[in-house]
């Protein structure tokens, strides 16, 4: 669904949830100027037994002059015309039904209404506000003349990503880099985010901890309270000496709300916030800070009646023991019982990180797993393939394994249409070079035979070439080292094999 497919109806209502937040704000507020630039009759509204109280959001209605109206819901409108639901789908329990003519979803939250076909709902995304934003841009609506506008959306991605350090997904990137924004007026609302209530909720939390000393880990169930606090306390947890890795949380009306931070290279942040949510929810961020949701419908699927204290401390101890560690550097690989395989003659994408002119020494390569910060070594090589996953290969791997050409990788033919097209910026320069402008076609070596060993458990590896970064291997995926050099190890997820592999 896109927004000019709801250019049909008029008048349009644009509802947040009950309580809303910085976020539902900002989505209805890119809805409200979209529609009335298209001379729509439009109102924005929500509904529920509270007014907006926080200090940080009546700033925000002020100062952004944001046309929110409130709806008692003792009061029984009928919506006429559209009520589109932001940041929240109709019918869900958090927020107010209104009797309306046409509904209409747009929300980034996990899937729990499917019956309303006016439904855009994409729950990988940091906040509604990006999704709104993206389907502006869609419409080709002129968003940077609009400097209010574009202050609440950043506003509303900064709350709902714990200020900016939980976001993944390459759009919410996208957007926090592009718009043009009030630097005052932010500094202002989040310098009145939390009330003296919150404060001492976020104390009380503290002092409740339980901690794992053999895996050096603790977890924390906070009472309910704005998620920025779930980011602050375990912000303050890593600084405590014997704690590396740590998870807060708290309960919501339709799931749990979660933070997750790791200092050590043995964990990623990211990826632990993945496991928590798997098949739940979702979950992700960066290396050192991640966060996540699990829906509650879910959850009680899966686990049934089970505590969350006792399913976060138990998932938790799992993912340390089922992911053993390996450095490549000191790891004896055991052929016995591989199979082998070597490349299929396919086209992947290189680039030479020096070709990219003016990229200094440190940048930022952003994949569709997230953004790495890389010192860009003199003999740095980057290998993208259809997907769009990123390798670091040095000049002398890509010498011994791959034939490089001059030709250009164009973008058809050798990426799938989906694929997030990878990025990288220069860190001095700040220049974004999309690396597939950059890219030239390699093809693996054929006679390169390499061992595969099918994982019944998972492992981390840490590769010859990469000391600072592992790569996880599940079960199902492969573990695999070249014949003639089985120190170069490394992981090759299981839909990859027949992909890019062949028997012998
Ligand atoms: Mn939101």
């Amino acid at each position: 669904m896109n927004l000019s497919d709801l250019l049909r109806f008029n008048p349009i209502t644009i509802q947040c949830h009950d309580n809303p937040d910085a976020d539902a704000l900002a989505a209805a507020f890119g809805l409200y100027k979209y529609f009335e630039s298209k001379g729509k009759t439009v109102r924005m509204v929500y509904s529920g037994r509270f007014e907006i109280q926080k200090a940080n959001l009546s700033l925000m209605k002020n100062k952004l002059s944001l046309p929110i109206e409130y709806i008692s819901p003792e009061e029984k409108v009928k919506i006429e015309g559209l009520l589109i639901t932001v940041d929240c789908q109709y019918g869900a329990g958090n927020v107010t039904r209104l009797e309306a003519d046409y509904v209409a979803i747009i929300d980034h939250h996990q899937i729990e209404i499917t019956d309303q076909p006016l439904s855009r709902i994409e729950p990988r995304l940091g906040s509604c506000a990006t999704l709104v934003w993206s389907m502006l841009k869609e419409e080709n609506y002129p968003l940077n003349e609009d400097m209010m506008l574009c202050t609440a959306l950043y506003y509303g991605l900064y709350t709902d990503t714990n200020q900016l350090s939980e976001l993944f997904h390459p759009l919410d990137l996208d957007m926090r880099d592009s718009l043009e924004y009030h630097k005052a007026l932010i500094s202002q609302f989040r310098n009145s985010n939390l009330s003296l209530k919150e404060l001492e909720i976020a104390g009380i939390a503290m002092i409740r901890y339980s901690y794992n000393d053999g895996y050096r880990f603790a977890v924390i169930k906070s009472k309910p309270c704005d998620p920025n606090i779930l980011g602050l306390i375990s912000d303050f947890l890593l600084q405590v000496d014997e704690i590396d890795v740590c998870l807060v949380y708290n309960e919501t009306h339709d799931g749990y709300k979660l933070s997750v931070r790791s200092c050590i290279k043995e964990v990623n942040a990211n990826e632990l916030a993945a496991y928590l949510t798997k098949g739940i929810g979702n979950g992700g961020g960066h290396l050192e800070k991640a966060g996540g949701f699990i829906s509650k419908k879910l959850y009680e699927k899966v686990h049934g009646a089970t505590h969350s204290e006792a399913y976060f401390n138990t998932a938790m101890t799992s993912y340390f023991e089922e992911y053993p560690v390996i450095y490549a550097r000191d790891y004896e690989f055991d052929s016995t019982d591989s199979a082998m395989y070597v490349h299929k003659a396919k086209n992947y994408g290189y680039v030479r990180v020096k070709d990219l002119p003016g990229i200094g020494r440190w940048s930022v390569i952003r994949t569709m797993e997230g953004e790495l910060d890389i010192e860009t070594a003199d003999d740095l090589y980057l290998v993208l393939d259809a997907q769009g996953h990123v390798e670091f290969k040095t000049h002398e791997q890509m010498q011994a394994y791959y034939q490089c050409m001059e030709e250009n990788f164009a973008v058809e033919g050798n990426m799938s249409e989906k694929a997030y097209r990878p990025l990288m910026k220069g860190k001095n320069d700040g220049n974004t070079y999309s690396l597939v402008d950059f890219a030239r076609v390699c093809v693996p070596k054929k006679e390169k035979q390499i061992y595969v060993k099918k994982l019944q458990d998972g492992i981390k590896v840490f590769p010859i070439w990469d000391e600072e970064r592992y790569q996880l291997g599940m079960p199902g995926d492969y573990l695999a080292a070249y014949k003639d050099d089985t120190s170069h190890i490394f992981i090759i997820p299981g839909e990859l094999l027949n992909e890019n592999y062949e028997t012998v």
